[in-house]
């Protein structure tokens, strides 16, 4: 990822490639720093000044070993000078060549990083550099993972969040629950050790939250929050937008693949089930309205839903296979749902016959459970087969789809 042509910006102001910076005579070996602070920028050069000048507070009074990677995407909005003119012998900005992105700039700064420790934050202020002293003493303290957290006791926000945002925080937040306790993974402000990153076999996140893909992927059991003040920006324009939000749902089924498997096939096939049935008993109302027998608006129901089901798990449930052959797959999909339907009809009448005191609707929603579970299981592994690579052949892309 780390590109051999990206430019970097040494104190003073010399723009010069890294080819270049090879072949010149070897400089004195410089300490290992034990703090690399990675930071992503796009346009952010109104507030790099600022960033350089708390940061620099920080070093001064700690003591820190501390250095800087400004990771930015070519912005050409004076950023490269606001840095140079800073004259910071310990912060570089390197202008990007590789693919462009928050995550991808994250990614490859953590790898260029040298400290033994690796802070990630955001260029606008709205994380206190001042809290970085916390993190590091909770890593020290043996935490595996730091975050910046505004959810915690003594986190606290601006004012004047709206209803919008507040929600769009909380609900985003509250979806990968499951996959990590920490109450805020969203903040975007992290430490860990950089030795931990070797745990993950692959990083893949799309958009904005590389702090929950990491937690994930490098399995990170111990991870502290640090109370801060997440300021609202103040300079320079923001880049969060829908489409970040549609990718982060994206990424959430990524890592809920990642680390569920199978359970996750599982929940999402009884989420397409749920829709099935809205489906089927709207299709079955319109027939009906339509002034189809009984009979026929059943059938409709059924096979409305039948298509839709198939459509949604082909397409989400068993992304993996979406580009088989789709009438083979169709073809077993409803050869599939027919043996689920009659398991569903014997199991709900042997429940009836053996608990005959029980209401007729518990007996039936057991049928279903039964039917759909002999379903998934038929589908998962007979109709939409886990594609098996040869031995030696490549891994071309992300195995979860
Ligand atoms: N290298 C790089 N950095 C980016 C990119 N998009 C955003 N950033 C940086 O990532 C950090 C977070 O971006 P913001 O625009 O502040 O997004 P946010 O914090 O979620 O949203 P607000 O602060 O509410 O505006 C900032 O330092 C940005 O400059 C990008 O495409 N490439
Ligand atoms: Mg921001």
């Amino acid at each position: 990822m780390c590109s051999a042509c990206d430019r970097s910006v040494s104190p003073g102001g010399v723009v010069s490639d890294q080819n270049d910076l090879v072949a010149t005579p070897t400089p004195a070996p410089t300490p290992t720093p034990t703090v690399t602070v990675v930071v992503p920028t796009y346009r952010e050069a109104q507030n790099l000044p600022l960033l350089l000048e708390r940061l620099a507070g920080v070093r001064r009074e700690h003591g820190l070993e501390l250095d800087l990677l400004i990771m930015d995407d070519r912005s050409g909005d004076g950023s490269v000078e606001a840095v140079a003119a800073a004259g910071h012998p310990w912060a570089t900005l390197i202008e990007r060549t590789g693919r462009r992105g928050l995550s991808p700039a994250v990614l490859e700064g953590i790898e260029r990083a040298r400290g033994e420790v690796v802070v990630v934050m955001d260029a606008d202020l709205s994380h206190p550099p001042e809290r970085i002293p916390d993190m590091l003493r909770a890593l020290a303290g043996g935490r595996e993972f730091v975050m910046g957290s505004r959810y915690v006791p003594g986190g606290t926000t601006d004012a004047g969040w709206g209803v919008y945002r507040w929600l769009n925080s909380r609900i985003a937040t509250w979806l990968a629950r499951p996959l990590t306790a920490v109450r805020d993974p969203m903040s975007g402000f992290f430490a860990m050790r950089r030795a931990d990153l070797k745990r993950a076999a692959f990083l893949n996140p799309v958009g904005y939250k590389i702090a929950l893909e990491l937690i994930v992927k490098c399995r990170l059991k111990d991870v502290g929050e640090v109370p801060i003040h997440f300021a609202d920006r103040q300079l320079g324009e923001s880049k969060l937008n829908f489409k970040e939000q549609l990718k982060y749902l994206q990424h959430l089924r990524r890592l809920y693949l990642f680390r569920y498997g199978t359970w996750s096939h599982l929940a999402q096939f009884l989420v397409v089930g749920v829709t099935g049935l809205a489906v089927n008993l709207a299709a079955l109302t319109l027939a009906l309205w339509a002034g189809a027998s009984d009979p026929v608006a059943v059938a409709a129901g059924i096979g409305v839903s039948v298509c839709t089901n198939f459509w949604l798990n082909r397409r989400f449930t068993f992304s993996y296979a979406k580009h088989g052959p789709v009438l083979r797959q169709f073809a077993g999909f409803v050869a599939a749902s027919a043996g689920g339907a009659a398991l569903n009809y014997v199991v709900t009448l042997q429940v009836n016959a053996a608990r005959p005191t029980w209401p007729l609707q518990v007996a039936a929603v057991i049928g279903v459970a039964a039917g759909t579970l002999v379903n998934f299981l038929v589908n998962r592994y007979l109709v939409f087969p886990t594609h098996k690579r040869k031995a030696g052949e490549a891994l071309a892309t992300d195995p979860l789809g």
